[in-house]
This record gives structure tokens, C-alpha cells and sequence, in this order.
């Protein structure tokens, strides 16, 4: 409430009291027993003005008065505050329930809105060579991209005056990791969808309790964000509104600012994830002297009881989810999940490497997901979940690929557009890309540490990717700088969460080649100098579930299986001498890898062949690649480590 005791003792004659008393009450009014005020002449029609910090206020203002929206919500992030999006969202055809579950809903979005839009992401400074390495000229930099700021302000300006017209923007207060924690981030997002707002109450810490720490002068990254329709033109589906023509998704480190428009999905719209936790993250990691990674996190126990943890990076949509909550085939072996896709990990004072997962929730790619290859996901998922883009079944249930055996004699389906689906129908029932957004602490192996403020203790660091040839189950870095450089040159066929089409083997540097949000070969310099800042590094592995045989099949069964490798891995922990040394890094020394009770016949020989053909033309590839990406920016160490790679594999 205003002061209105100040108001009274500032000396004024009774008329102008009054006046003010009007006009004060005309700016508060009663309605569900609730008060509610203005900010700059729009209505708040939820949450207190008073409990947001000076800095949130102005920055809710500023945009207010960019987006011009008809009235402003204050998240709280309470159930009751959820009931009332869900119901809204019901209403406007955005989601449906899913009676067959607990509190699930599915939403279906306009097929123009389904992933990640990467070449419409961008990074703003000075100078382009702040955010990407100079491609070799005639080559198109596939490093990230660029703007300036000029040409930033007239791309907002273009899209956001007016953008939220009649409608609501929405205040959400969130934390990137436990709140409190040392290592957590507290973020701000205004949109205009309630669908972010529901999901961003499942995948980060929203509501109050950040409010109330912003209150005590917490920093804030800035997150705006608008569907951009209907305000700005024709909408195609109302139930998802949204601009794919002129989405764009931009970034400015300077600022700890995220401006994103047009599109409602996932990465593009949750900005806590992939736009705060890993692109801005990073910035701000550099900077501090720590590490925002695309990387899972799992624990994992073996039959001695020693317990362990590991991160692990691996491209969107190539297994992250899966490992991190992997059921081991090994007797005795246990794994815990921390996160399934972001870690942001620094050294403590003792040179311990500690990580956090900064998101509350899996925003994870529903097709391939099953009782087979992660019953674990599946016992997390049929509740308090948000679906996108997955088919539905006539006794209120989804289905995806994968999800066969699930589905009960006589149930039909519907695709992810919604039409009537068979087998026989000659495209997918759910799209590629489509998800379940759910609460993380819904896991049944949840790891207890999870939301430890100080983090977990990593042991290993694994790289890996799509390789359906040439690449070995697993081998280990000979050093740090190594390790490096296996990360640097990471490659892996192309997935659908973002918009590539075909299965290109693509570059995908420590899987971050989407989200680095500065220089690459800054990046890389920033990984080599943690070296410095202990003598206990995690050692680093590259591991590849995907290798196939001549015959075209997958030469190892992975899922529970791959428990036989990080087997192995944490025995090369306890320095056991199972491995030995190859041009390309060190493998399992034949008969180390534990393949007792294995159902199905692998080929070991044919699983760690480095065949010499393959690797010359890695090595090729790898040397083009940083010619036409990077230039002479290339770090000496990771040149180094090529040319020691070129010899080791010429001499084979
Ligand atoms: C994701 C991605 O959504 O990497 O996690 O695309
Ligand atoms: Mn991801």
C-alpha cells in the first residue's frame, strides 16, 4: 500500500488531500480481497509492486513501456497461481489434459514453432571478434553469430514496441540453482506467455522466494521475452501464437541481457535454460573463473560403495537424459541423477572440481524414451508434466516412437498435429523434437545431493557424440591439454532439436557449439587454464554409444549396458592398469571391459578398431575445420595437440 501517512503530514490543504486520496485509490483497487496497483498506468493483476526490488521495478517499466501489455502478473510461483495459467491456457486451446496422468497436459504448437532456431541466435558486442573466431573469408562462420549493437536495438525496437498489446506480461523471478546457493544465478523473465510461465515454474526455482532474495539487492540477469503475435499481424493458430518469420533470439554479455521474440518453444522461450545457463552462463563463467557446460551429471556408486560423480557433454538429443538416469546392467552398480543437461562447476578452495545443476526440471526429448531405454524417465514423467508436441491416445494417455509396447489393444492415436495416426501413416505420431517438462525431484533417482548448495565433487569429465563410424566405444585423454582438445574437436551426427535437416557428421565442440556465447578460442583458452587452478583435474574420456558394424547395426547395445564403461572409467580412476595406449588416446586393454552377463554377442575388435583411413580423414577434417573457423586464433596447446595427433595417426 502507498503511504498515505506521508501523504497527510506533507502540509497540503484538504482539497489537494483529497485529490490525492483519488487519485491513490484509483491506483489501488479491492478485487478477490486482493490489492492490486498500477505500474506506469497499467494494472498489476497479481503480485505486489512493493516486493520488487528498484532494479526489477525499472526494468518491468521500461519494457512495460516498449511492449505496451494491457495488464502486468507478478508470478509468486504458488499452485494457486499455476491452477489459474493452466485453466487459461485450457481455455485459450494451448493445452488439454491428459485425464489418463496426474496434472499432465499436452500443448501442441504451430509446426513452424518446434525447436531451437539457431542461425536466428545472436550474440551482441562491440566487436564480432568478442563473440566468434574469423572464418577464413568465403567461409560462413558456424561458430555462433554476431550482431551489433546498433543493428540490435533497430531489430527490438522493431519487434517489441507494442508487441504485448492487449494482453498480459508476465513477471517471473527465478533462480538458476538452489536459491542461496554460492553457486546459483537469479534471473528475471517478462513474457507474454503463459505456457513459459508454467514452464518455467517446472524447469527453474520461481516465484517468492526469489523475489525475496532480488529484495535483499541480488543481481539479476534480464530475460524478455514475447511470442510476438497477436499484437503484431495475423496469427495462423491462436492457440499457439508466434512470428517464425522474424524470431530472433539475442544476447548481450555486457548486460546480463536476453531479448528473445517470436517463438513460444522450448529453448527459445524457457531463456533460464539455454540462453541464461549456457550462453550468458558462460560469459559470466568466464569471467568468474568457472565452467557453464552442456553436460549431464549423475552419480554413481559401485559395489564397494564408493561413490563418484561424473559430467558428461554430449549433443542435444544424443542420450544426456538417458545416461543420467541410467539403470546398470552391472550387479551392484547404482547411478544417481543430478541433471540431465546443464552443469555450471568450479574449483573450491582445495582444487576440488564441484558442480551444480542449475535447472529444476528435465526438459527432455520424449521419442526414443521408453521402458527399454529409460524406465527411470518414464516413472518420472506421468505427473505435474507439461507435454509439447507428442501424440495423443483416445484413453487420455501420449505416445511417441518408441512407446508401442505401452499403448493398450484398441487405443487410437492421434499425431502431434493432432490427426489420426497408424503405424501405416508414413510420418512420425510424435514430432522428433517434441518433450516432457517435469519436476526433477519427481526422479526416483534423484541424486540426495542434487540441491547441495556447495555442489557435487566430479571425478571425470566425458565428451562423446553420434559417431557411426571410426570412433571407439571409449578412450581417455592422456592429459588435460588432451582432454582439451578431445572436446574441441567433438563431431556428431545432426539431431532433431534444432532445425538441420539430414544426418550430417556436424562439429559440435563440447557440445556447445550452439551455445557458446563468447569467442570459441577465448573458450578454449578459458578450459586450458583451469589448469592452473588445481592439481586434482577430473581426467577426461570420449565414449560413443553409436557405432555401427558393416552390417549397419549398432555395435554395442548401450542404455544400461554403457554402466560396463563408466565401469571401466572409474577403475582408470583408481588407477587400475586396465588400459592401453593407442594414437588416439588410451582404450580398455583387451578382456578389461567387464562384458560378464552380457545377453548379446559384441565385437570387441571391431568396437576399438582406429582404423587409419578414418583417422587420417578426422585428422583432415579437424585441420579445415579450424583453418576455415578459427585461424591463426587457434590456441598453441590445441594446435599442438592436432599436430601430435597427425603424427601419432600417420605412423600407425
Ligand atoms: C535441449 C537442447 O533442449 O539441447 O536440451 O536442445
Ligand atoms: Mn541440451
Amino acid at each position: 500500500m502507498p503511504d498515505l501517512a506521508a501523504v497527510s503530514n506533507s502540509g497540503k490543504t484538504f482539497d489537494t488531500y483529497s485529490a490525492e486520496f483519488t487519485r491513490i485509490a484509483k491506483r489501488w483497487s479491492h478485487a478477490n480481497g486482493r490489492l492490486y496497483s498500477q505500474l506506469r498506468g497499467v494494472s498489476v493483476v497479481n503480485g505486489s509492486v512493493q516486493d520488487l526490488a528498484p532494479t526489477v521495478k525499472a526494468y518491468v517499466e521500461e519494457n512495460i513501456d516498449l511492449c505496451q501489455p494491457e495488464t502486468v502478473h507478478i508470478c509468486d510461483g504458488s499452485e494457486t497461481e499455476n491452477n489459474s495459467l493452466v485453466n487459461l491456457m485450457v481455455q485459450q486451446g494451448t493445452i488439454t489434459a491428459l485425464p489418463k496422468y496426474q496434472n499432465c497436459w499436452l500443448a501442441r504448437t504451430n509446426p513452424a514453432d518446434t525447436a531451437r532456431v539457431e542461425s536466428k541466435t545472436f550474440i551482441c558486442t562491440e566487436n564480432q571478434s568478442e563473440t566468434i573466431p574469423t572464418p577464413k573469408e568465403g567461409v560462413k562462420g558456424a561458430l555462433g553469430h554476431w550482431i551489433a549493437p546498433t543493428n540490435m536495438e533497430v531489430a527490438v525496437k522493431e519487434r517489441f514496441t507494442g508487441c504485448m498489446r492487449g494482453r498480459t506480461m508476465y513477471v517471473i523471478p527465478f533462480s538458476m540453482g538452489p536459491v542461496g546457493s554460492p553457486l546459483s544465478k537469479i534471473g528475471v523473465e517478462l513474457t507474454d506467455s503463459a505456457y513459459v510461465v508454467a514452464s518455467m515454474r517446472i524447469m527453474t526455482r520461481m516465484g517468492q522466494a526469489v523475489t525475496q532474495q532480488l529484495a535483499k539487492g541480488a543481481d539479476f540477469v534480464k530475460c524478455l521475452h514475447s511470442v510476438g503475435a497477436p499484437a503484431n499481424g495475423f496469427v495462423e493458430m491462436p492457440s499457439w501464437p508466434c512470428d517464425p518469420e522474424r524470431t530472433i533470439i539475442l544476447h548481450v554479455p555486457k548486460n546480463n541481457e536476453i531479448v528473445s521474440y517470436g517463438s513460444g518453444y522450448g529453448g527459445n522461450s524457457l531463456l533460464g535454460k539455454k540462453c541464461f545457463a549456457l550462453r550468458i552462463g558462460s560469459t559470466i563463467a568466464h569471467k568468474e573463473g568457472w565452467l557453464a557446460e552442456h553436460m549431464l551429471i549423475l552419480g554413481i556408486t559401485n559395489p564397494k560403495g564408493q561413490k563418484r560423480y561424473i559430467a558428461a557433454a554430449f549433443p542435444s538429443a544424443c542420450g544426456k537424459t538417458n545416461l543420467a538416469m541410467m539403470t546398470p546392467s552391472l550387479p551392484g552398480y547404482k547411478v544417481e541423477c543430478v541433471g540431465d543437461d546443464i552443469a555450471w562447476m568450479r574449483f573450491d578452495s582445495s582444487g576440488q572440481l564441484r558442480a551444480i545443476n542449475p535447472e529444476n526440471g528435465f526438459f527432455g526429448v520424449a521419442p526414443g524414451t521408453s521402458t527399454k531405454s529409460n524406465p527411470i524417465a518414464m516413472k518420472t514423467i506421468f505427473k505435474n508434466t507439461v507435454f509439447t508436441n507428442v501424440a495423443s491416445t483416445s484413453d487420455g494417455g501420449v505416445f511417441w516412437e518408441g512407446m508401442e509396447d505401452d499403448i493398450p489393444q484398441g487405443v487410437t492415436i492421434k499425431d502431434w498435429k493432432g490427426r489420426k495416426w497408424t503405424s501405416e501413416s508414413g510420418s512420425p505420431a510424435a514430432h522428433p523434437n517434441s518433450r516432457f517438462c517435469t519436476p526433477a525431484a519427481q526422479c526416483p533417482i534423484i541424486d540426495p545431493a542434487w540441491e547441495d548448495p556447495n555442489g557435487v565433487p566430479i571425478s571425470a569429465i566425458l565428451f562423446g557424440g553420434r559417431r557411426p563410424a571410426g570412433v571407439p566405444l571409449v578412450y581417455e585423454a592422456r592429459d588435460w591439454e588432451h582432454g582439451v582438445f578431445i572436446g574441441a574437436t567433438m563431431r556428431s551426427e545432426s539431431t532433431a532439436a534444432a532445425e538441420h535437416k539430414g544426418k550430417l557428421i556436424m562439429h559440435d565442440p563440447f557440445a556447445m557449439r550452439p551455445f557458446f556465447g563468447y569467442n570459441f578460442c577465448h573458450y578454449l583458452k578459458h578450459w586450458l587454464s583451469m589448469k592452473n587452478r588445481s592439481e586434482r583435474l577430473p581426467k577426461i574420456y570420449h565414449v560413443n554409444w553409436f557405432r555401427k558394424g558393416a552390417n549397419g547395426k549398432f555395435l554395442w547395445p548401450g542404455f544400461g549396458e554403457n554402466s560396463r564403461v563408466l565401469d571401466w572409467i572409474l577403475r582408470r580412476l583408481d588407477n587400475e592398469d586396465c588400459a592401453m595406449e593407442t594414437p588416439i588416446g588410451n582404450i580398455p586393454k583387451p578382456g578389461s571391459l567387464n562384458l560378464t552377463g552380457l545377453k548379446e554377442d559384441v565385437n570387441t575388435d571391431e568396437l576399438f578398431s582406429i582404423p587409419k583411413d578414418f583417422w587420417r580423414e578426422e585428422v583432415f577434417a579437424i585441420e579445415k575445420y579450424f583453418q576455415e573457423q578459427v585461424g591463426l586464433e587457434l590456441p598453441e596447446e590445441i594446435r599442438q595437440q592436432l599436430k601430435a595427433l597427425k603424427k601419432r595417426v600417420d605412423t600407425m
